[in-house]
């Protein structure tokens, strides 16, 4: 799999999900999930089906975070799992052969998820973060340079990024970057346009 960039994660955006959902698939983004831990099933399922059609067939690939349930009934392309979630062997009983991607937050947790063949990795937290409830020691850039070096498939930095950090992931080589608060929190449509404008040209730049 090749490395998409900006990869947005929905967790009680401020513009509503459909909003954010639409404005990813006008602007390009390769890489939307669905994060939201505490909505009754029924409601998930339903917001789920929402947003894959709004994604379908479209460059935006569509992501499930934790339920491999949830992901075949809302036919996502991707499934993502963390490491207390549903083990990728079981997952796969369920999703067969969807994507998926693994959460990683250490070196010797990269190392093991590789062995899962997944189609990429997350790996953070890069820095403090609140945005999960109980996050892990923050993992800094030279881990995550350190991964980038063995990982072979695209490696996704997450955890704490913003404008203002993000030049150090940059120019540790992260091709891809996920970020939750400084997209959720964008009050209007033309705010979160421009960031994601900004963060698009930044991976842009530091591709070259
Ligand atoms: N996994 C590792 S850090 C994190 C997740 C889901 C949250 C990142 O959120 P933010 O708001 O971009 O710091
Ligand atoms: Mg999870």
């Amino acid at each position: 799999m090749q490395d998409f960039g900006l990869y947005i994660i929905l967790t009680k955006p401020e513009l509503g999900h459909e909003k954010v959902a639409e404005i990813c698939v006008r602007m390009g983004v390769r890489m939307l999930q669905l994060r939201e831990k505490y909505m009754p099933d029924r409601e998930l399922l339903a917001l789920a089906r929402r947003l894959r059609a709004i994604t379908r067939s479209t460059e935006t690939n569509f992501v499930i975070n934790d339920r491999p349930d949830i992901a075949v009934l809302s036919d996502a392309d991707f499934l993502h799992l963390g490491q207390d979630d549903i083990p990728v062997e079981e997952a796969r009983r369920i999703v067969g052969d969807m994507k998926i991607g693994l959460s990683t937050h250490s070196l010797e947790q990269a190392r093991e998820a590789l062995k899962k063949n997944p189609d990429y990795i997350g790996f953070g937290p890069i820095y403090p973060t609140p945005t999960k409830e109980k996050p892990d020691p923050v993992v800094g850039t030279e881990n995550l340079k350190k991964v980038l070096e063995f990982a072979h498939v695209p490696v996704v930095a997450i955890g704490g990024l913003f404008p203002e950090n993000i030049s150090k992931v940059l120019l540790a080589g992260a091709r891809n970057v996920a970020m939750v608060r400084y997209f959720m929190q964008a009050q209007a449509v033309d705010e979160l346009e421009k960031r994601i404008t900004h963060i698009q040209s930044l991976l842009s730049k530091s591709n070259h």
